[in-house]
C-alpha cells in the first residue's frame, strides 16, 4: 500500500517498509524528483542502494567503538570489516507502524538493546509533513541507555524530469568548509578543508565538472561519496542547493544536522530496475543525506557527537524545499 500526502504544490508517496519516500512530485511541472525501484517489493526484498529508506541507528560506515570505556562490537555487514547503514537489518529494513494526519504521516518502529551491536533499546519515528513547497522530515528517538544515534533519509534525487539523463549536469551548492576524508574502505577518519580541492561546492558548480579529477579522495570513492561538515548557523542551516539546468527545478536542503553526505550515485548499476522501466547506471541519481558525523566515536574531534540517552531526546529536523525557477 502507498500512502499519499498532497497539497497544491507537492505530492509525496510513502511505503511503511523502511518508511521510504518513493515519489515526490512537483505538481506545477508534473516532475517526480525521486528515483526509485520499479517494483515496490524490491524495497522489502533487498533494496539495492538503500533507495529512499530511513537509515539507522547509525548512518554510513562505522567500526567497533568505545563508549564510557566499554567496547562495542558493531555487526559488520560489509565483508566482515565494518558496518554500513545500521547493519544487517538496519532501520531501512523494518516494518513501521503508520499514523496519518491532514498534512503529515508518521512512521514508528523500535530496535532492541544490543541490536546490530549498539547499546540501548530505542523507540523512534520519522514524521514527514508537507508545508507549502516544503517537505519537513522530523526524527524522534528515545533510547533506554546512553547510545549513539544518527538517522538519515536515503532519497535518490534527479531533477531532470527524465532519469535517463544523469545528474552530472546538476549544479550543486554545499555549505561546508570541511569534509571527512575516507580510508580505503570508505570509512571516515578525519576532517580536511575543501579549499583548493575538487570537493569544494561552496560556489555552485556542475557535479560533472570535477567528478573525475585526479584527486585521491575521489579515486577511492569512484566519485563524490563524502560526509561534508555543514557550516552551522543557528538551529537550522542552509545545507545544500541542487538545480537542474534542463528543467530549472531546484531543491534546497535545510537542516539542524552537522553533516550532509553527498553521494553521487557512483554505485548505481544495471541491476537496479528503476521505475519507468529503466536500468540503473552510474550517476543516475544522487543523495544528500543529512545526518550526524559518521563514525563519530572513532574520530577524536567528533567523539562527543551523536550521543543520546534517556534524558537526551533525539529530535533532528531536515527540510527539502522545491522551487521551479
Ligand atoms: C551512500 C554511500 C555509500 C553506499 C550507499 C548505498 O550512503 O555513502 O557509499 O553506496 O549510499
Amino acid at each position: 500500500m502507498t500512502y499519499i500526502l498532497k497539497n497544491e504544490h507537492l505530492e509525496a508517496h510513502f511505503i511503511s517498509f523502511g518508511a521510504c519516500i518513493v515519489k515526490l512530485i512537483d505538481l506545477k511541472t508534473g516532475i517526480n524528483i525521486i528515483v526509485g525501484h520499479e517494483d515496490m517489493e524490491t524495497y522489502r526484498k533487498n533494496n539495492p542502494g538503500y533507495m529512499n529508506a530511513i537509515i539507522g541507528r547509525h548512518s554510513g560506515r562505522i567500526t567497533d567503538f568505545y563508549l564510557d570505556g566499554k567496547r562495542h562490537e558493531v555487526a559488520k555487514n560489509i565483508n566482515g570489516i565494518y558496518q554500513l547503514h545500521g547493519g544487517f537489518k538496519g532501520f531501512n529494513a523494518k516494518e513501521y507502524s503508520v499514523e496519518v494526519g491532514e498534512d503529515w504521516i508518521k512512521f514508528s518502529a523500535s530496535a532492541e538493546d544490543g541490536e546490530e551491536g549498539f547499546p540501548g533499546a530505542v523507540a523512534f519515528s520519522v514524521t514527514y509533513r508537507l508545508r507549502g513547497r516544503e517537505l519537513h522530515l522530523l526524527y524522534e528517538a528515545e533510547p533506554t541507555k546512553k547510545t549513539i544515534l544518527s538517522l538519515t533519509n536515503h532519497a535518490y534525487f534527479n531533477l531532470n524530469g527524465d532519469p535517463e539523463k544523469s545528474i552530472l549536469n546538476h549544479e550543486l551548492f554545499l555549505n561546508a568548509d570541511r569534509y571527512l576524508m575516507l580510508d580505503e574502505n570508505f570509512i571516515p577518519y578525519g576532517a580536511a578543508l575543501v579549499e583548493n580541492t575538487p570537493l569544494d561546492f561552496r560556489k555552485m558548480k556542475p557535479i560533472g565538472q570535477d567528478i573525475n579529477a585526479n584527486f585521491e579522495q575521489l579515486k577511492i570513492a569512484g566519485g563524490f561519496d563524502h560526509p561534508y561538515l555543514v557550516n552551522r548557523a543557528g538551529e537550522m542551516s542552509h545545507v545544500a542547493t541542487l538545480r537542474s539546468p534542463l528543467t530549472g527545478l531546484s531543491l534546497e536542503v535545510h537542516s539542524t544536522e552537522d553533516v550532509v553526505v553527498f553521494y553521487a550515485g557512483n554505485m548505481i548499476n544495471e541491476d537496479y530496475r528503476i521505475a519507468g522501466g529503466i536500468r540503473g547506471y552510474k550517476n543516475m541519481a544522487l543523495c544528500l543525506e543529512t545526518q550526524g558525523v559518521p563514525n563519530s566515536p572513532n574520530i577524536p574531534e567528533f567523539a562527543d557527537r551523536n550521543l543520546y540517552g534517556p534524558n537526551e531526546k533525539y529530535t533532528p529536523k531536515t527540510v527539502w524545499k522545491l522551487a521551479d525557477n
